[in-house]
């Protein structure tokens, strides 16, 4: 396919109830979409940034800035294959995976459009449904994260993560666990912790977690080796796998017995398949992570999902949990079991509903072969 131009936009949307993590509140977000015009098939892609370096290095505007000088040029006018085709082709630019990632990831939309085949398909997936857990960030109260959990439980949910920080950990998984003893319970520090904090980690073992996920440094996985010869609980990294060659080496010094897989952060389709095959040989199970993303992504993190080692339940969750009205039609929706149903239509499997998109964006550029 002939790279023709590509649209960069920017919506807001609120969220329908803030969501808190041990790094910030958010209210509302402010999306960067990826649209990439060849042959008359549009592919769409989502970047996860978020408004603020937070979380990771990147943001809404660098990613922005990344995409507008660098990675759409490196694109644009070429005549590609494959989703495959674009690590290679950018590359030269270092870092700003984010902003690859949904460069990369619209064109596997594409590709997958012109081929008439399923995103998930083209992927190598083989699910027919995928299995959810939910992120419930930090509330106003102990009290209030309870009753959220007690409503995700009705609704199906198979597992609940929710966010840690000092001060907000034992205290409330206590709680949690006096409610629901049996639950699948997880938490997630986005690394709050640091290595003087191993003797209360270590007393989350009580709590008998699926995981924990990053309580160290994001950008560490030595010392993340170092407290799991020191805790029961399984270690899950995150922020810390910037790619198959950080997950090769986490998994060989025991940083962690859990894979995060979330497609943005690792910068696209293709290095997310990498680690999930990586963990794959290692016997170590991946999930898919969440970055509170539209449908569009929330599309894309369901054909990921459909892969083999996709074994334990993900953040990906209904639309309707995060937004009023999602930008595809229909929108995410999970079974009272607790899975989401794999579409079996070609592409992403949901349309892109352009006139709410018009609606909410707040900047566009279009960018000419
Ligand atoms: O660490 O998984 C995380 C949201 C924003 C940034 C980081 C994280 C999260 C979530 C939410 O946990 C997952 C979701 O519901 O999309
Ligand atoms: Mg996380």
């Amino acid at each position: 396919m002939k790279i023709e131009a590509i649209t960069l936009r920017e919506i807001q949307m609120p969220l329908v109830h803030f969501f808190e993590t041990s790094f910030g509140r958010t209210y509302e977000r402010r999306i960067l979409l990826v649209t990439i015009h060849g042959e008359g098939v549009e592919g769409w892609g989502e970047c996860v940034a978020g408004e603020d370096p937070f979380y990771s290095a990147e943001s809404v505007d660098t990613a922005w800035y990344a995409l507008e000088k660098y990675l759409s040029p490196m694109l644009l006018g070429k005549e590609l294959s494959a989703g495959s085709d674009a690590p290679g082709l950018l590359v030269r630019v270092r870092g700003h995976r984010m902003a690859k990632g949904a460069l990369e990831d619209a064109l596997w939309d594409a590709e997958a459009q012109q081929k008439a085949l399923p995103l998930w398909k083209l992927l190598g997936g083989n699910r027919r449904e995928i299995a959810c857990g939910v992120s419930i960030g930090i509330q106003d109260s102990p009290h209030q994260l309870l009753e959220k959990i007690e409503g995700e439980l009705a609704a199906g949910y198979q597992r609940i993560k929710v966010k840690v920080k000092p001060g907000w950990d034992t205290n409330v998984l206590e709680q949690i666990r006096r409610n629901w003893p049996d639950i699948l319970l997880s938490c997630d520090a986005n690394s709050a912790y640091t290595m003087h904090d191993v003797s209360h980690l270590k007393s989350f073992d009580r709590f008998g977690l699926l995981m924990i996920e990053q309580p160290l440094w994001n950008d560490d996985f030595y010392f993340h080796g170092r407290l799991q010869r020191q805790i029961d609980t399984a270690i899950c990294l995150d922020e810390g796998i910037r790619n198959a060659r950080d997950a090769e080496a986490a998994i060989e010094h025991g940083s962690c017995r859990i894979i995060n897989i979330k497609v943005g952060r690792v910068g696209g389709f293709s290095e997310a398949m990498k680690i999930h095959f990586v963990a794959q040989r290692a016997n170590i199970p991946v999930w898919c992570g969440g970055m509170l993303e539209t449908g569009i992504g929330r599309s894309h993190n369901i054909a990921l999902s459909s892969l083999g080692n996709f074994t334990l339940p993900g953040d990906v969750s209904a639309s309707r949990r995060y937004w009023q009205e999602d930008i595809i039609d229909p929108e995410v929706t999970v079974h009272r079991n607790g899975t989401i149903d794999v579409p079996q239509a070609t592409g992403r499997g949901f349309a892109i509903r352009q006139d709410l998109v018009d609606r909410l964006t707040t900047r566009k550029l279009t960018l000419q072969a």
